[in-house]
């Protein structure tokens, strides 16, 4: 079976991180980091943890094209499968990040999964949506805890890889959230804060299955 989930590793000791990562590689299809880690960890960790497969830098970039092509030509040094980039600011601003990408890959950010996004962002999503459609992005983030809103980018997305975030400790369900559109589900603290990681991901790969 293709893997599903991406492990969201916001962990910020640098060798609980990369432990819990070599435990997990077998049964997931990317590990992801995001601020918290690259602060404390430095740029470097990308690099380290891409031995134990994908990874995937959730920096929700959102800056000018020029800052965006310098922050794409640091990251794209140290072996990334993807980075992450918020659409708002225009397709100027992701055009900069697909040019100087070297293969790394793109992914927008749609609509997001906690609850003050309902102002501002999530009403925008299907605009941005279709947007990313005519780049070359990779993918898009839509949330695995609002049904309604996921189901609606599913049914839009073309090739765009879904990739859903909200999963567990914000509410949303693994299966249903595949069952209504997400290729791949992004799930954060109910890994790193399990008993046992690898027994709840094998759960999750169980559930998803069936
Ligand atoms: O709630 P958790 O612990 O399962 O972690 C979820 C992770 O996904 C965390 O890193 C958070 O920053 C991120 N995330 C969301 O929770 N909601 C979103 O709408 C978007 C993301 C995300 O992955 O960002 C990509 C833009």
């Amino acid at each position: 079976m293709d893997k599903r989930i991406v492990a969201s590793l916001d962990i910020t000791d640098r060798r609980v991180l990369l432990d819990l990562a070599s435990r997990l590689s077998d049964e997931i299809f990317a590990i992801k980091i995001n601020w918290p880690t690259i602060l404390t960890c430095g740029v470097d960790i990308i690099r380290e943890l891409s031995d134990f497969g994908n990874v995937i830098c959730d920096l929700k970039i959102a800056d000018i094209p020029n800052t965006n092509r310098m922050i794409m030509e640091i990251i794209r040094e140290r072996n990334p499968f993807a980075v992450i980039a918020h659409a708002f600011p225009g397709l100027d601003s992701i055009q900069a990040l697909l040019d100087a990408s070297e293969g790394v890959k793109v992914i927008g950010v749609v609509s997001m999964s906690n609850e003050g996004a309902e102002r501002y962002l999530n009403p925008l999503h299907l605009k941005i949506l279709n947007d990313l459609k005519n780049t070359s992005a990779y993918g898009i983030i839509a949330p695995g805890n609002d049904y309604r809103i996921l189901q609606e980018i599913a049914k839009k997305r073309g090739n765009l890889k879904i990739f859903s975030p909200g999963i567990g400790a914000q509410g949303g369900s693994p299966s249903l959230a595949i069952m209504n559109g997400a290729d791949y589900i992004i799930i954060g603290r109910n890994i790193y804060n399990a008993q046992n990681p690898e027994a709840y991901v094998r759960s999750v790969n169980q559930q998803i299955e069936k």
